[in-house]
């Protein structure tokens, strides 16, 4: 399987979370239910160059590492409280050895605390990265490229 010298690919990523308030369904320990994901940013198949998401939680939380193993590379929990959530993605094997880390705050309030919060709106935290990739094997090219 001959690596393509000079040749980069590029996978843009878009991760975060979204959360919804469960208002008259809230408990003290469930106010949230929220969503952490990793996403194509045009909505390509990441399952292409991703073979595993690792989402580690809060303590708090039962079994708090996540692991998934397919796409979408999503999880939702419910919850009460905000905390940093570490998302570790590894790449088909073909493509890289080295995983990589990112790290994502958990957000459930909004901002502009004004007024009750609404169960219909989400409060959405989104980040954008781009993976590079460099001297890519030929099938991984042809696989990228055919997508
Ligand atoms: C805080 N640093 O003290 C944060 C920690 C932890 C949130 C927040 C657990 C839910 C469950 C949960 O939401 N933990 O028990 O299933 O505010």
């Amino acid at each position: 399987n001959k690596r393509l010298k000079d040749v980069e690919i590029s996978v843009p990523i878009v991760y975060g979370t979204t959360s919804f308030w469960l208002g008259k369904k809230a408990s003290d320990h469930h106010s949230h239910k929220w969503t952490v994901y990793v996403r194509g940013a045009t909505n390509e198949d990441l399952g292409v160059v991703i073979k595993r998401a690792v989402f580690q939680l809060h303590p708090s939380f039962n079994n708090p590492t996540r692991v998934v193993e397919s796409p979408p590379f999503e999880l939702s929990e419910s919850g009460w409280g905000e905390f940093e959530i570490a998302i570790t993605l590894y790449f088909h094997s073909d493509l890289c050895d080295k995983q990589l880390d990112l790290y994502h705050h958990l957000k459930l309030y909004p901002e502009d605390e004004s007024g009750p919060q609404s169960t219909k709106k989400p409060v959405v935290m989104e980040s954008y990265n781009e993976i590079v990739f460099s001297e890519p094997s030929e099938s991984l090219f042809a696989r990228v490229q055919n997508h």
